[in-house]
């Protein structure tokens, strides 16, 4: 059996949307267990932690793999996984060529160079606002410093080679798949905390991700992405 250990309105919303495009596809089975936020620091609550060594989600577990090897941390490495032993037909992920390589890099692109200054800008953001108010001016003076130097210069650079990317494709790699779903979430956070200005093409190409029945699925099982 596949447990899918999903913190709510995070980015295990990935493996969610992965697994209910399976099903659909293969009817492949999983059981979806859902962890809360910490009310007060918005943390993953320390279960996590008896899961697996560094405490965040999404962790799955897959009986089916060997004994003492059965739990995988890291969206991009879940992915593969998932992918390389249940989507027998290749359905989510080409294998050579370009297609491959852009799978490839938009697999790894999402968490090693827009997730880091997006989650970064994001906390700023909440250590201004948790500032107490005398101080929050200069707060959020530090946050739209930081962030006028180093993050949306940046953020910036991502969006620009996503729009220019997608000029002429519905998905990443050309078929819908993997790096797609593991892409989703981090330009959604950009979407939702400081837009996408215009850029209509990644405007497009998130519209056709939420469209599609794994994603509404997705949603139906595990809550709003975001909150
Ligand atoms: N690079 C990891 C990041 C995992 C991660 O940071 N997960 C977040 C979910 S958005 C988490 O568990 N945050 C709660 C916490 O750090 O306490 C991945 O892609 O799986």
């Amino acid at each position: 059996m596949i447990v899918l250990h999903h913190l709510e309105k995070s980015r295990s919303f990935r493996i969610v949307w992965l697994l209910e495009e399976l099903k659909l596809n293969y009817g492949l089975d999983y059981r979806l267990h859902i962890h809360k936020r910490d009310a007060e620091t918005f943390l993953a609550p320390g279960e996590l932690k008896e899961l697996h060594p560094m405490g965040k989600a999404p962790i799955l577990s897959d009986d089916s793999l060997p004994e003492g090897n059965q739990v995988l941390a890291e969206s991009a490495l879940i992915i593969e996984y998932l992918l390389k032993t249940y989507d027998v037909r290749h359905l989510f992920y080409p294998t050579e060529g370009q297609a491959w390589r852009d799978y490839t890099f938009w697999l790894h692109f999402a968490e090693g160079s827009l997730m880091p200054p997006a989650v970064m800008y994001l906390i700023l953001s909440k250590a201004a606002e948790k500032t107490p108010f005398f101080a929050r001016f200069v707060a959020r003076k530090i946050r739209d410093t930081v962030a006028k130097v180093i993050l949306s210069g940046n953020i910036r650079s991502a969006l620009d080679l996503l729009e220019s990317s997608l000029v002429g494709r519905e998905y990443l790699a050309g078929a819908f798949g993997g790096a797609d779903i593991q892409m989703y979430f981090a330009v959604a956070a950009v979407q939702q905390r400081m837009g996408l200005e215009n850029r209509p093409n990644i405007a497009a190409w998130l519209a056709r991700c939420e469209e599609r029945a794994g994603f509404v699925h997705a949603v139906e099982a595990s809550g709003p992405v975001f909150g």
